[in-house]
């Protein structure tokens, strides 16, 4: 090959091969930036990707998904699985199979993880227009459904012309592979340039490796927050997804051990000090325990590590209520690091935490701060214990079930889960033994990720048992990858909480004064007009069977126990479909999360509501 060589490919073809070329490396560990194409073909992707792909599928494999917007989950869990250095690409058609990815890619950004979106796009040379799916405007032509990703994206183009992924493949990739940056990368692939042919520069399809740095931040920022650490008393930190990503929870570790600090995680953050820790508080803010908000609300130093601070982890800015507290942040992103007025260090986990331990060489926490960490250590392990404690009765509550499954799982093994009650649950009662065990969306907290993402954990660390937390409501929303799951061989095991509804808004509706109104998975009841029927007669086990997974009905927890152990053995996706009570809650922990009520209305509940919102949020605090 000389300088100027040349490749005549289509542009599909080339945009493939030049994915299966990209690496990414990190601590001197190098891994495929792209493991493979994740899609669902139509008129707008078949001739050109479509093409490509099975030309080019011993090197970059391509699985055939059920819906577009779960391939994106699956791409995003598998990110995350990975620690961002290594991600999955996904191909649409045109118009619905492309918005469908919208929602996967707002999750994907708002998370920060890594996904690589190929929708087709409408004929760039406008011949037939308008083709089937296309949306018309009447003031251009200019306009597809593909605008929508810009905003949910954070490197996002359209390729009229075929030599234009010269410069914008490698600019996708630098943002795909920024730890700042990352997030959905879409670029939108007009069907007739897809399957146009250019004689495309060889050095092209070279590989290359994409170094993810460790930046390290500003000395005199450090300084700062070491003085600050230096004259705190009750210093306390948060860990959140950063530290795991940063794989910074040894320097995590030694920073605490050396320092006395206690640990308080964020849902994204659980796992960055694996229990059992005798400096682990548990989950903070809205859906933390009595041990970290109890310790939180006196802090007068909080060290941020890798969170964006949202209004979960900050229990909607009450969480932190010293007259004087300070905030010290450690994030790749000005962004995060901006936020609360911090002393800001900007720069990768790891390095910033193992510069800092050796500028605050010496400081340690005083005796009584170590003793109050015990005994809150000690008071919430004994909750945890009740909370959990088997029951005589049926039927069997969500605590009982995760309390089970603590006890049932292997440290490695991995939980999945997403929306309704299970993940406030999950943040108070579960105890993370390893870093990659507790993996949460949470940021997007959608419904529907769940199995989806149970996928792309699977298909990323193959070796582990990862078991999925499902409600019945995401459960009924999005359960078709169990197809997908099938199709491949991947065994995984989903635990299907079944409580006739949304337990979770069905909880905040009566918190607000709304009774649960419309939440129940019910009849519609004709003397009163509202869902207030008797149960409807669906069948979840069935359905799960169906699609071809192995199913087990537990009622109790005996059962479970035993569909639990013989899952493990399965060679395809199983189900255990435990009905639970959608009454018993676990409830929530010196905390709050700000949810206006209604300021007028005539239904005295609401009333009384509003009053209790209205105390509550004097709470809330400005951090400037
Ligand atoms: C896509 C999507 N739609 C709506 C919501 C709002 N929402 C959050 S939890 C929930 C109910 C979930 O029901 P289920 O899966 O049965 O869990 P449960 O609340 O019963 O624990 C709803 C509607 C959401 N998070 N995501
Ligand atoms: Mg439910």
């Amino acid at each position: 090959m000389t300088a100027h060589s040349r490749i005549r490919l289509t542009m599909a073809q080339a945009v493939v091969r030049f994915l299966s070329k990209q690496r990414t490396t990190r601590d001197g560990r190098e891994q495929r930036l792209i493991g493979g194409v994740l899609g669902i073909f139509g008129h707008g992707n078949v001739a050109g990707i479509g093409e490509a792909l099975q030309e080019s599928r011993a090197s970059l494999p391509y699985y055939l998904v059920r819906n577009e917007q779960a391939m994106v989950h699956t791409a995003a869990a598998y990110a995350k699985m990975r620690n961002r250095l290594s991600t999955l690409a996904c191909t649409s058609s045109i118009g619905p199979g492309a918005t469908n990815m919208l929602t996967g890619a707002a999750g994907a950004t708002i998370n920060r993880v890594p996904v690589l979106l190929l929708p087709g796009d409408i004929f760039a040379s406008r011949r037939p227009a308008p083709v089937l799916q296309q949306l018309e405007s009447s003031q251009s032509q200019d306009v597809s459904v593909n605008d929508c990703f810009k905003p949910v994206s954070r490197y996002w183009d359209r390729i009229n012309r075929p030599e234009q992924i010269i410069t914008a493949l490698p600019e996708a990739m630098r943002v795909l592979t920024s730890p700042v940056e990352t997030g959905a990368v879409t670029l939108a692939l007009p069907q007739d340039v897809q399957a146009e042919a250019y004689d495309y520069p060889a050095a092209l399809f070279e590989p290359r490796i994409w170094t993810i740095a460790r930046p390290r931040a500003d000395r005199d920022r450090m300084r700062e927050a070491a003085q600050l650490i230096r004259s705190s008393q009750q210093p306390l930190i948060v860990a959140g997804g950063g530290v795991i990503y940063s794989d910074a929870t040894d320097a995590l570790r030694r920073f605490v051990e050396a320092t006395g600090m206690a640990v308080c995680e964020t849902q994204a953050g659980k796992g960055a000090l694996p229990e059992p820790h005798p400096l682990v508080l548990g989950g903070v803010g809205a859906t933390g325990t009595r041990a970290a908000n109890r310790f939180a609300r006196d802090a007068d130093l909080v060290i941020v590590i890798g969170s964006r601070l949202s209004d979960f982890t900050t229990a909607s800015k009450t969480a932190f209520q010293h007259e004087r507290v300070r905030f010290v942040t450690i994030n790749v992103a000005e962004l995060d690091a901006g936020k609360h007025a911090a002393v800001p260090l900007v720069g990768d986990a790891k390095s910033v935490l193992e510069e800092l331990l050796k500028m605050v060489e010496g400081y340690r926490v005083g005796p009584d701060y170590a003793e109050t960490v015990r005994l809150l250590q000690a008071d919430w392990c004994a909750e945890v214990d009740r909370v959990c404690a088997p029951g005589i009765a049926a039927p069997v509550t969500q605590a009982q079930v995760i309390g089970l499954l603590q006890a049932a799982l292997e440290p490695t093994d991995v939980i999945v889960c997403a929306a309704g009650s299970l993940p406030g649950d999950l943040h108070k009662l579960w105890r993370a033994r390893d870093p990659k065990s507790y993996h949460l969306e949470y940021g997007y907290s959608c419904m529907g990720y769940e199995i989806a993402g149970g996928l792309g954990v699977k298909m990323a660390a193959p070796d582990r048992h990862v078991y999925v937390l499902v409600g019945d409501g995401s459960y009924l929303m999005m359960a078709q990858e169990i197809v997908t799951a099938v199709q491949e061989r991947l065994a995984f095991t989903i635990v299907l909480l079944d409580n006739r509804g949304f337990a979770s808004i069905g909880g905040l509706s009566e918190a607000v004064g709304s009774s649960g109104f419309g939440t129940r998975y019910r009849y519609r009841n004709t003397s009163t007009g509202d869902l207030d029927g008797d149960p409807l007669p669906v069948d979840l086990a069935a359905n799960a069977a169906s699609l071809g997974a192995r199913v087990w009905n537990a009622d109790t927890l005996g059962a479970l126990r035993a569909a639990l152990a013989e899952s493990r053995s399965e060679s395809r996706p199983s189900v255990i479909v435990v009905p639970v009570d959608r009454e018993s809650r676990v409830g929530g922990y010196d905390s709050w999360w700000d949810v206006p009520v209604a300021e007028v209305s005539t239904r005295r509940e609401v009333q009384t509501a509003r009053e209790a919102y209205d105390a509550a949020r004097r709470k809330e605090r400005d951090f400037l």
